[in-house]
């Protein structure tokens, strides 16, 4: 059978999942659940769907590959580079504590910028949440690879670099002016979106600059005006 990613039509938390299939040459189909346009924002695409899919706890995104149905996001990159990075990414960590740790803690800061996204009702909700939440963040990141490591681990690129690198371009593209400073931060993420098979799947239909979040978020659902 060929694989299935469930997600919606947007890059979100699926977008370095596209990126890691692709990576590892792992053919899928991209299957997009559309949020309706406002006022309604019905979510009726998936929510139509999503007891029907056999997934044990269903959710966005999903995975679902002849060896089993799969959700939460770190979890099925994981299996991924488990099962493929030796053929085509050269490994990608899965069995590395420390790759885990970093994809953990990359997951924290894309929960703030979620929050900050979703939960913001005004510019003034943004600021704090970017001064209170997101930047500590950014600064802890930057002085990570400030340290002159290539990779958020080290030497090798790893399944946590497809989920750091995605979230720090999603944050520059919605949220510039919190990353500017951070230039060790984005000299990563240009190296990462650099990788000659990075550059490939841009050039690709799974590739998508927006919208970074769904139609009913405060900030990323579109470029800002
Ligand atoms: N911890 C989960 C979070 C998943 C999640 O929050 N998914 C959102 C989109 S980003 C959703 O709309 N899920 C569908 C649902 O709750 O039915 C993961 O990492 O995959």
């Amino acid at each position: 059978m060929t694989a299935q990613l469930g997600y919606w039509k947007i890059r979100g938390l699926a977008a370095p999942i596209r990126m890691l299939l692709h990576y590892c040459d792992v053919p899928f189909e991209d299957v997009q659940y559309e949020q309706d346009d406002p006022p309604g924002l019905s979510s009726a695409a998936w929510f139509d769907k999503k007891l029907a899919l056999g997934l044990v706890l269903p959710n966005l995104p999903y995975y679902i590959d002849d060896r089993g149905k799969f959700v939460q996001s770190l979890a099925i990159m994981r299996y991924i580079a488990a099962r493929y990075g030796a053929r085509g990414g050269s490994d990608l960590g899965h069995d590395d504590p420390q790759v885990d740790m970093m994809a953990h803690a990359a997951m924290d800061l894309r929960n703030a910028f979620t929050n900050c996204s979703y939960g913001s009702r005004s510019t003034e909700d943004v600021d704090r949440a970017v001064a209170q939440d997101i930047m500590p963040q950014l600064s802890a990141w930057d002085r990570v690879m400030a340290s002159g490591r290539p990779f958020c681990t080290g030497d090798r690129l790893s399944y946590a670099d497809f989920f750091l690198a995605e979230h720090i371009d999603q944050i520059r593209l919605v949220l510039p002016r919190a990353v500017q400073r951070h230039s060790a931060l984005l000299a990563y993420a240009d190296r990462f979106f650099s990788l000659e098979k990075i550059q490939v799947f841009m050039r690709t239909p799974l590739y998508m600059k927006w919208p970074v979040n769904n139609k009913n978020s405060f900030i990323g659902a579109k470029p800002a005006v």
